[in-house]
């Protein structure tokens, strides 16, 4: 058998994101087919004693402090941007510029102008791309979304869908700084309507189709935090909590809201689907169900199934264990790689691209934009 070509990466940051992509590089191709032997050959961040510590722990052969440096390495084919999101603009445009494949860290940019600008880039230097959308690939998600391609659904009337979390409620939080860059609006861009109603929408937008119009409303329920970098207290200018009501160009209506104040929830991500002839809903706290409502059943036994999505014929589960042991949330970025592997080695894009991370931020442009005006706002078409 011919030896798989390797396929060098430099990844940039060693959070949270650093360590689900560096987890799903080591383990996409123990248990995928696929045309490359990922190698992680060099990690990037700015201190250079914790950098190494995480090398040494993830297995990376080499590090870096400064990303420009680790984008000039000729010995780098792709760059992995875990960073958090101001940085994910220049790097994807430098990293495009010189010939590498780009992965991006969800959202795209801070705004829908700045993912603008690194679409362009990619596609200027035609390089493979992709944003980490990882909740597409939940197998439940995924089921549902051939569910819908088969048109077992007939026309679709509502879609709904929530992300709902706890964790910024004390007024003693500070904003920015490591792990707290979330809350500080020139690093993050928008508060939860970018972090997490971003992972709503990027859903939404593959399973039902564009959306056309949005109504919206957000709130900062903190209006001043102390910044952790300067101790200063200033004012909060993230979204604490946004909602929004909107139209698809399919004629279905949809409702979607996103907060960090929902006391009790810590990733409560949910979804449901009514159509004609049929419903679906998931929810991430049970990933791996589906719940399922067919009206074309017999009468006296019509009602919800709820579907363990654990089967060798469900999608990804072949590639696990035996049928009915269920896969967590890790496997979502396992299998977002792998099809990204066997996108390059096919010359086809693996979703989402950088475009399909624009369409999501026009949406999301769009939301906060009818939260300040209080009025419907078209969503740009991409
Ligand atoms: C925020 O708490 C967060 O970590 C998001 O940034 C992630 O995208 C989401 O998957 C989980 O919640």
């Amino acid at each position: 058998m011919a030896a798989k070509k390797t396929l060098n990466i430099g990844l940039v940051g060693y959070g949270f994101m650093g360590r689900t992509h560096s987890n799903a590089f080591l383990q996409a191709p123990r248990f995928f087919d696929l045309p490359f032997r990922p190698a992680l050959t060099a990690v990037c961040a700015r201190n250079s004693d914790r950098v190494k510590g995480f090398a040494e722990n993830w297995g990376y052969a080499s590090v870096e402090s400064d990303w420009r440096a680790l984008v000039d390495r000729k010995d780098i084919d792709l760059i992995d941007i875990a960073s958090p999101n101001d940085t994910h603009a220049e790097i994807a445009i430098a990293a495009a510029k010189a010939g590498k494949m780009v992965l991006c860290e969800k959202p795209l940019g801070r705004t829908a102008n700045e993912a603008r600008s690194m679409v362009d880039a990619v596609e200027a230097a035609g390089v493979s791309n992709m944003v980490w959308y990882n909740y597409r690939r939940v197998p439940a998600v995924t089921m549902l979304k051939n569910l819908l391609q088969e048109d077992r659904f007939g026309r679709i009337f509502h879609y709904r869908s929530q992300f709902l979390q706890d964790w910024t409620i004390s007024q003693d939080l500070p904003q920015g700084g490591e792990g707290l860059w979330r809350l500080d609006a020139s690093v993050a861009g928008s508060g939860v309507t970018g972090d997490l109603l971003a992972h709503n929408i990027d859903m939404a937008l593959w399973l039902n189709g564009p959306i056309v119009e949005v109504s919206a409303m957000t709130e900062t329920f903190i209006k001043e935090r102390k910044h952790s970098l300067t101790g200063e207290v200033t004012p909060v200018r993230i979204d604490d909590a946004s909602a929004f009501l909107c139209r698809f160009a399919n004629g279905s209506m949809a409702l979607f809201e996103a907060t960090r104040y929902a006391r009790g929830h810590k990733a409560l991500f949910t979804l449901e689907i009514n159509g004609e002839r049929a419903s679906a809903a998931w929810d991430l706290h049970d990933l791996h169900r589906l719940e399922f409502f067919d009206h074309r059943d017999e009468g006296q036994l019509r009602g919800w199934k709820s579907i363990h999505v654990t089967d060798s014929d469900h999608p990804y589960m072949k590639n696990w264990w035996v049928p009915g042991l269920q896969i967590g949330y890790e496997h979502t970025f396992i299998h977002q790689f792998a099809d990204f592997l066997l996108g390059v080695g096919a010359n086809k894009p693996a979703a989402p691209t950088f475009r399909d991370g624009l369409a999501t931020e026009y949406v999301t442009d769009a939301v906060l934009r009818s939260a300040k005006t209080r009025q419907w706002e078209a969503v740009a078409a991409s």
